[in-house]
């Protein structure tokens, strides 16, 4: 049903391509500024992507809204995602940042998932917002979501979403659920572990430029 009317709106589709496009293209621009500045970038990797029609219906399913176009563009906003990885819990908050010191960038919603972590024990940074696209005749605000995180809170992600497919949501046995509660607070005690190596290296580096 969504997926017909979809395909008879190839307007709106073609601007979330568009800015999908230049969403992806914005973040390796500053990926490559800062490594060339600084000789760092926080960005370990990113990816963007658009979500799957199936994805799209299965997210009005669950909020109990009809599939049709005005639902989609109001109540569907990372339908244009990126998901950029970082090595370092601080790294996530140069990047917030620096968002919103765009211009190009409106920012609608922070929701802090690392502060704030879900029950399940999933962390992350979610940034929803809307990217500026600029064409021929006029300019257009599309909306788009993206999630920061470190590797380890990606790890902890990436697999817990997998086991979803073996145990889909609400069927995982208490006693998992339990494991990856405790698997999620190993992984923010690896991140707290790294940035603390890391201060303790810039402090010594400081110090030694200062002698
Ligand atoms: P996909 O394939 O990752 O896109 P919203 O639906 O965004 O309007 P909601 O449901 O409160 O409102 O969104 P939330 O929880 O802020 O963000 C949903 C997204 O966060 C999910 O996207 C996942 O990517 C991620 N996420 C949230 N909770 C968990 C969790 O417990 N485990 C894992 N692995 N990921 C989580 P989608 O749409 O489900 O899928």
């Amino acid at each position: 049903m969504l997926e017909k009317e979809l395909k008879a709106w190839p307007k709106l589709l073609a601007y979330y391509q568009m800015a999908a496009e230049e969403l992806e293209s914005d973040l390796k621009i500053i990926d490559m500024d800062w490594k060339i500045r600084l000789g760092y970038s926080p960005i370990e990797h990113l990816k963007v992507r658009i979500k799957s029609i199936d994805s799209i219906q299965k997210k009005l399913d669950k909020k109990g809204y009809s599939a049709n176009f005005e639902n989609v563009k109001l109540h569907v906003l990372d339908l244009v995602g990126a998901r950029i990885i970082t090595s370092f819990e601080e790294d996530v908050y140069l990047i917030l940042a620096h968002l919103q010191e765009r211009d190009d960038y409106r920012i609608l919603k922070v929701k802090d998932y690392i502060v704030h972590p879900k029950p399940s024990g999933y962390r992350s940074l979610h940034v929803i917002a809307e990217i500026e696209v600029v064409l021929h005749h006029e300019t257009v605000w599309i909306p788009i979501e993206i999630q920061v995180r470190t590797l380890a809170m990606d790890f902890w992600a990436a697999t817990e979403h997998k086991l979803q497919y073996k145990y889909p949501k609400g069927n995982i046995p208490e006693a998992a659920m339990i494991g990856l509660q405790q698997i999620a607070t190993t992984s923010q005690k690896l991140d707290q572990g790294m940035s603390l190596i890391r201060q303790e290296i810039i402090q010594r580096t400081q110090e030694e430029e200062q002698e």
